[in-house]
């Protein structure tokens, strides 16, 4: 059988020069991180990683036991490569440079190490989301601010899916492809290439307990959905939440859909309840680069110019059609307002 493995497509990629050996050592390293959280996670309550830590992140979270352990993971395995000159992470206050013992090399990595953490004890799917950066020149010391990059900049950006089986989903800017990991060998074998989003849908993502506090276009659009063929879309449309981002959007990047996570008043003071550097940008290029789009509501994700590590935003992605759509709606909204 013909399988390519991560690390001959990895290879193959250098050699095409489009990425250099650094940043395929990276992706390389991250996939061998997720490997080993997904050992972590699969073993579940006799592994004794299930609940909570007893700490709280930043962002006023309670952390979970596999939260922590899985950022610990992924610092030491990305620490002495000589490929890294910092990481930040959902789980850490502040980026943390590579430590001075270890040769420092030219990217930033910034990741959310276990997404959708409420899912963690009831054995529903979890992730790691993860982009890469670059670290501009003539930086002595590397800082919150080095981070500060549009989604646009990114130069690799992918999840891994702790399902029923485990998948890495990559783009380093040429497509999106998914690999899936084979137990036995321990290796990542592509089992998509070139993945295409469905431009049309019928299927929407979105938690619709926040529904009354959402925006009124977002209020007005879900209506419209659930009015179904009775309403002005003159058709149904079915609805899934996982409330794991990598498992909601996973489901898009297979089948089409969109997800959205509308600003509502109970986060309005946050800008969102997602993350922009760690969840919406890598998603919004994996999305694009599957024939998808991303968006705020009012600018495309990848264009929003960050202002701080741990921001938050809006995010609506997934089919094309059906995304603009909700733009479409925010544009009249903010135009009669
Ligand atoms: P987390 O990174 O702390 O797990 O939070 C992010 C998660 C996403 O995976 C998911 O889409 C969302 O939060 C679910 O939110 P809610 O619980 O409000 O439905
Ligand atoms: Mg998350």
């Amino acid at each position: 059988m013909n399988r390519m493995s991560i690390t001959r497509y990895l290879i193959e990629e250098q050699q095409a020069g489009r990425i250099n050996a650094d940043l395929r050592l990276l992706i390389e390293v991250v996939a061998r991180a997720c490997k080993m959280i997904s050992i972590a996670v699969g073993k579940g309550a006799l592994g004794g990683v299930l609940g909570d830590a007893g700490t709280g992140n930043i962002q006023g979270e309670a952390q979970k036991k596999l939260d922590v352990l899985s950022n610990e993971i992924l610092l030491e395995t990305n620490a002495w490569g000589g490929h890294l000159a910092a990481c930040a992470s959902e789980e850490m206050d502040h980026s943390q440079p590579i430590p001075d013992m270890y040769p420092r090399g030219n990217y930033l990595l910034v990741f959310d190490p276990l997404d959708g953490s409420s899912n963690i004890d009831v054995n529903i799917s979890v992730g790691t989301i993860f982009s890469v950066l670059r670290c501009p020149d003539d930086v002595a010391i590397v800082g919150d601010e080095h981070f500060l990059q549009p989604g646009s900049a990114q130069v690799a950006a992918g999840y891994a899916a702790y399902g029923p089986s485990t998948m890495l989903v990559l783009t380093i800017g040429h497509g999106t492809h998914a690999f899936t990991l084979d137990r036995e060998l321990g290796t990542f074998i592509m089992t998509r290439r070139d993945i295409r989003i469905p431009e049309e849908t019928q299927e929407f993502a979105a938690n619709v307990s926040n529904q009354r506090r959402w925006e009124t276009p977002m209020q007005r659009y879900v209506g419209e959905l659930l009015q179904g063929k009775d309403g002005p879309r003159g058709k149904d449309f079915n609805m899934r939440w996982v409330a794991s981002m990598v498992a909601d959007v996973h489901r898009i990047l297979t089948r089409g859909g969109v997800f959205i996570y509308p600003l509502d008043e109970k986060i309005r003071e946050q800008g969102g309840k997602l993350r922009l550097l760690y969840e919406a940008n890598p998603m919004a290029l994996l999305v694009e680069q599957a024939g998808g789009a991303a968006s705020t509501g009012r600018e495309r994700m990848l264009d929003v110019q960050p202002t701080k590590l741990h921001q938050r935003v809006p995010v609506f992605l997934g089919s094309k059609r059906e995304v603009e759509h909700v733009v479409a709606i925010h544009r009249e909204h903010d135009a009669s307002a």
